[in-house]
């Protein structure tokens, strides 16, 4: 595919080589990678912070900088990089996302808005164009959360909703702490971690669901996120022998983690939490051995809903039915953590306008729908109008998984978009 820019008076599109965008996923994907030894597919485990994580953003630097970028790293290790426009003193247009992983991504996940806008870059650079305002691509730190325990943190440091106090105490399942491993790495930058609003931002991200492909489009426009809610729930009860302990004598804390399972289930299945879907990624138990009645058992729920009334009393229920567990097991004990909680967050509809026109722009059929999955949109939403442009995923657009898979056309088209929409950003006045 080869990059076009037909300079109109009114639309200016931007069409990306999807050779080069398609390179640039695939050698960031060897970074990180694994064969899963189920399916003997190779996957991403690149977690935030790993060495795996820091060759990954070494080699995001070395690409934003051979593009010319003026690179900053701010005291989260988020990463940025600045080509300036005309106006240089305008607000920039920013675009990005994140280029860390969970442990059995795929290629796509994050790292398409972060080097879809360095595409962005190298084809304005090709097409020896100058925006009017400056343009940033930013790769925030810790999206998942899934090593630290809550996600899109280093995006809600820089919009302001976590401070960074917070976020360099938090420590991993091995206790090792989030400031220290920043320093670690190297990417404990300079730049102040509060972000100054830029114009815009948009990101572009593959859906992880199966919307667009069943629905029959390449590229959406996205209308904002649902809202989440992380809990680790900690079950205390008594072990015992599995052969000499009578039924009536035991605190199972193993039982009482699987009725929160089931409970989870019945909740969305009710319908009285409207489009509730409810996860428990994680449960163990311990002293985890065949002969003894565990004593202890860890449990993740993740909440996601659409409606803030109907995650409240999903979340009230839940409480409720945790509360409840010790009557039916005398001596067992529930403790709670929150983790990770966000509303429901609309985007600006001028900015969904924009992603709408420049697809249009392009001959490029779109349609709106909101988000299932979190980002850091959600979080620079906060501070500047926002949206994001979707990619189709294939196989039901599996994601958090090594089949996660767009094509090279479709990504090209996603980011087009993404590129369209800023160059027309970027030529805006300030309000
Ligand atoms: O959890 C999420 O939805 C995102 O992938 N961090
Ligand atoms: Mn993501
Ligand atoms: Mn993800």
């Amino acid at each position: 595919m080869t990059e076009t820019l037909s300079a109109g008076s009114r639309t200016r599109t931007l069409a990306i080589d999807a050779d080069r965008l398609w390179a640039s996923l695939m050698e960031l994907a060897q970074i990180g990678a694994y064969t899963d030894a189920a399916t003997g597919l190779v996957g991403v485990d690149r977690l935030s912070l790993t060495d795996d994580d820091a060759e990954g953003r070494r080699l995001l630097v070395r690409w934003m900088e051979e593009a010319g970028l003026e690179v900053t790293i701010d005291e989260m290790g988020s990463i940025f990089g600045r080509r300036d426009g005309s106006e240089p003193d305008l607000a920039p247009v920013m675009a990005g996302s994140h280029i860390d992983s969970v442990a059995t991504a795929g290629a796509f996940d994050g790292c398409l808005g972060v080097l879809g806008a360095l595409g962005v870059v190298r084809s304005l650079d090709d097409a020896g164009v100058t925006t009017r305002r400056p343009l940033v691509i930013a790769a925030f730190t810790e999206e998942e959360g899934v090593r630290f325990g809550t996600d899109m943190l280093g995006s809600a440091v820089a919009a302001g909703r976590l401070s960074l106090e917070y976020a360099y105490e938090l420590v991993d399942a091995r206790g090792l702490r989030f400031g220290d491993e920043l320093a670690r790495i190297g990417f404990r930058g300079e730049r102040a971690v509060r972000l100054e609003p830029p114009h815009a931002y948009v990101e572009c991200h593959i859906e992880q669901g199966p919307v667009l492909a069943q629905q029959g489009y390449a590229v959406g426009v996205v209308t904002g996120v649902q809202a989440i809610s992380w809990q680790r729930v900690t079950i205390h009860g008594r072990a015992a022998h599995a052969g000499t302990t009578p039924t009536e004598l035991r605190v199972d804390a193993g039982l009482a983690a699987a009725q929160v399972i089931v409970r989870i289930r019945e909740m969305v299945d009710s319908g009285h939490y409207g489009r509730l879907r409810g996860t428990v990624g994680h449960v163990s138990t311990s002293p985890g051995l065949p002969s003894v009645v565990p004593d202890r058992a860890e449990l993740t729920v993740d909440l996601r809903n659409p409606d803030d009334g109907h995650m409240a009393a999903a979340e009230a229920d839940l409480a409720a039915f945790l509360a409840s567990l010790p009557e039916q097991q005398p001596g067992l004990r529930v403790e709670t953590r929150r983790m990770a909680k966000t509303a429901r967050v609309p985007f600006a509809a001028s900015v969904q306008d924009a992603i709408s026109d420049a697809a249009a722009d392009l001959g490029i059929p779109t349609m709106r729908l909101m988000s299932g999955a979190g980002h850091d949109a959600q979080e620079i939403a906060a501070i500047a109008p926002t949206a994001m442009v979707f990619v189709r995923g294939q196989y039901d657009g599996i994601s958090h998984n090594p089949r996660e898979f767009s094509t090279p056309e479709d990504c090209a088209a996603g980011i087009s978009v993404l590129g369209t929409t800023l160059l027309r950003l970027a030529e805006e006045a300030d309000a």
